[in-house]
């Protein structure tokens, strides 16, 4: 469990990056399972791939139901367990997904906050975020960008942009960045290694670049919600590998002080 000092960074900062968490048998595992949920190895059905527009896997997603070790990672006490702190309930997996950037051809992710789509999605921000690194994840390799302190500007307008990539993105228009986002504004690159692991706010403001590099870019980010914070009220609701169905109580087993 975290202490009181490690709350409060996080709830300043919006985020905190915890090196080294995972054991070197729980990497090996996670590097195996990627490969194999990246060929199409066994996927289960409700796994589902969105590919860059050149080919190269860039997200899978809904892996956290059937497919171990995701399964009983974000189950875990490392990882669940500080949600359940945060969060202060349980909290069931909004959805997960495996963010892969292929060397040389992984692509942006334009400036955006989660909660700044997630709300069109019927749930309110008791919402929250956990980055897994497999591989290393650095600043040339198109790392996550997180701007500190964002999370409590609230939720800011966003647009859908279906031309930049592959994969239909909600992002916030420049003119609206260049309002909150000034040369004070501290931009941290969550760069690390595989074992290291980054909560962070469902209302940061955060981004990343293409991979200009020869290194695959490796992330798995799992968004948790509020148990009692079930989707209602959207007309067309994203499908169930997006937005999930199954509301379990994937924390239900940590203890919280
Ligand atoms: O994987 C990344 O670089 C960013 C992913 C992201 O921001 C998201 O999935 O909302």
């Amino acid at each position: 469990m975290w202490t009181d000092e490690q709350l409060e960074t996080y709830n300043e900062q919006g985020f905190l990056f915890q090196p080294g968490l995972l054991s070197q048998q729980q990497i090996d595992d996670l590097q195996t399972s990627a490969s194999d949920l990246m060929n199409e190895k066994d996927n289960p059905e409700e796994v589902h791939i969105v590919r860059e527009k050149g080919g190269p896997v860039r997200t899978v997603f809904c892996m956290h139901r059937r497919v171990e070790p995701w399964r009983s990672l974000c189950r875990s006490k490392e990882v669940g367990g500080p949600v359940k702190q945060i969060l202060g309930s349980d909290a069931y997996i909004f959805h997960s997904k495996l963010n892969y950037k292929e060397s040389f051809e992984g692509s942006v992710w334009m400036w955006h906050q989660d909660y700044g789509y997630w709300q069109y999605d019927g749930v309110d921000d008791r919402m929250m975020s956990v980055q897994i690194m497999f591989g290393d994840n650095t600043i040339h390799n198109g790392c996550i960008l997180l701007v500190e302190g964002s999370h409590k500007w609230g939720a800011l307008d966003h647009y859908s942009d279906e031309v930049t990539t592959s994969y239909k993105q909600w992002c916030i228009p420049p003119d609206e960045l260049r309002k909150h986002v000034t040369d004070e504004s501290r931009i941290y690159p969550v760069v690390g290694k595989a074992g290291d692991v980054c909560f962070f706010d469902c209302n940061i403001l955060h981004g990343s670049n293409h991979n200009f590099s020869p290194v695959p870019r490796n992330t798995v980010i799992f968004a948790y919600s509020a148990i009692d914070n079930i989707p209602k009220g959207v007309d067309n609701p994203r499908e169930d590998w997006v937005v999930s169905r199954e509301y379990e109580p994937v924390t239900a087993g940590l203890k919280i002080p």
